[in-house]
């Protein structure tokens, strides 16, 4: 393991930071830093790809190598292009969840059903961050936002799913609390042949205040989004003792937490699916039992129940597009 300093010097243009403080930007930066070098490849056959947003910022000016920073929604458009000229670099797209989901969602999805070689890291923090924190496709159904006030009323594409369902050949899904599975998938993928997509939950404390009715000072706002992608999210294949429930409160939270006391060991806690409830330690069905119809408790959960999964989703071999694209052009040309 190297030091904070040996990235830093190696991989990034010195500058102040155009990140709010405590934004996810950071640190999938850092992951990415960390894939690159512990992959040993050569900087100089690296494109870093990004559209318009904070996200596109992670890469450029940040990454001291080729960036391209291209217009809202058209990241993919533009390093598809790139990639199908030099298929030689290694071609990663930066895009946030309005940028490679909203506006440019229709090349997501026709890149992931091409296969080509170019590896997308969507940077989803539930909202169009950077202009003010709008609903975006991925804003989760009845969440506080500045253009839904009084809760979305839409709901939010699984993107992961949409673009495993659309032909992806790698699709991974993590949290920036889950930095080295991240840092390993980047591997996972740079070194996988074919479209590799990775979605990443990632914190945006200047937004997320509003979006998770989070109250308290700015700074302790992203360690605790940061517990909340760990308490609301569960990884596929990791077995999960459930010895736990949680009690989603009918008013408020404290009363709620009052109520179960001397049920278990419980705590209050920030959940992606249900907001702030009280998780509880114990026999789960013992809790259950005891819990229903407890006046201050609205609904009891348990240890999946609203939680986002995260892990692999898809791996395996298919055609690549650039591939194809340079077998066509030898046929064309009469060679072998
Ligand atoms: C064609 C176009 N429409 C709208 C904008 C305004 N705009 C700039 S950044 C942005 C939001 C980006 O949100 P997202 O892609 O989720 O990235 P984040 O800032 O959340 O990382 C918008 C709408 C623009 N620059 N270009």
């Amino acid at each position: 393991m190297r030091n904070l300093f040996y990235y830093r010097d190696k991989y990034v243009r010195s500058q102040p930071s155009a990140f709010c403080p405590g934004c996810g930007g950071g640190i999938i930066l850092n992951c990415f830093l960390r894939a690159i070098d512990d992959l040993g490849l050569d900087q100089d056959k690296i494109l870093a790809v990004s559209g318009i947003g904070c996200t596109a910022w992670i890469p450029s000016p940040n990454f001291n190598g080729d960036t391209l920073h291209t217009t809202h929604g058209r990241a993919i458009a533009f390093a598809t292009g790139a990639k199908a000229y030099n298929p030689d670099l290694t071609t990663v797209v930066f895009t946030g969840d309005g940028d490679g989901a909203g506006i440019g969602g229709n090349h997501l999805i026709h890149a992931a059903r091409r296969n080509i070689d170019l590896k997308v890291i969507l940077v989803n923090n539930m909202s169009y961050a950077m202009t003010g924190g709008q609903i975006a496709p991925t804003t989760m159904h009845g969440e506080t936002t500045v253009t839904s006030p009084y809760g979305n009323p839409e709901f939010p594409f699984d993107i992961t799913q949409l673009v495993k369902a659309a032909g992806a050949s790698y699709v991974a899904r993590w949290s920036n609390y889950h930095v080295i599975e991240l840092t390993n998938a980047i591997k996972e993928a740079i070194q996988h042949k074919g479209f590799g997509f990775i979605e990443v939950l990632s914190q945006c404390p200047t937004q997320q205040r509003r979006i998770f009715n989070l109250r308290g000072p700015l700074d302790s706002l992203p360690p605790r989004i940061l517990d909340m992608f760990k308490e609301g999210t569960f990884v596929r294949g990791r077995p999960d003792k459930g010895n736990y429930v949680y009690a989603v409160p009918k008013g408020g939270v404290d009363d709620t937490l009052k109520a179960v006391q001397g049920f278990g060991e419980a705590k209050i806690v920030d959940h992606m699916g249900f907001g702030r409830v009280v998780r509880v330690e114990g026999d789960a069905e013992a809790l259950r039992d005891k819990m229903d119809g407890l006046d201050d408790v609205k609904y009891v959960a348990d240890n999946v129940e609203g939680k986002v999964e995260l892990g692999l989703f898809e791996k395996y071999e298919r055609p690549e597009l650039t591939e194809s694209l340079r077998e066509i052009i030898r046929k064309a040309r009469g060679e072998q």
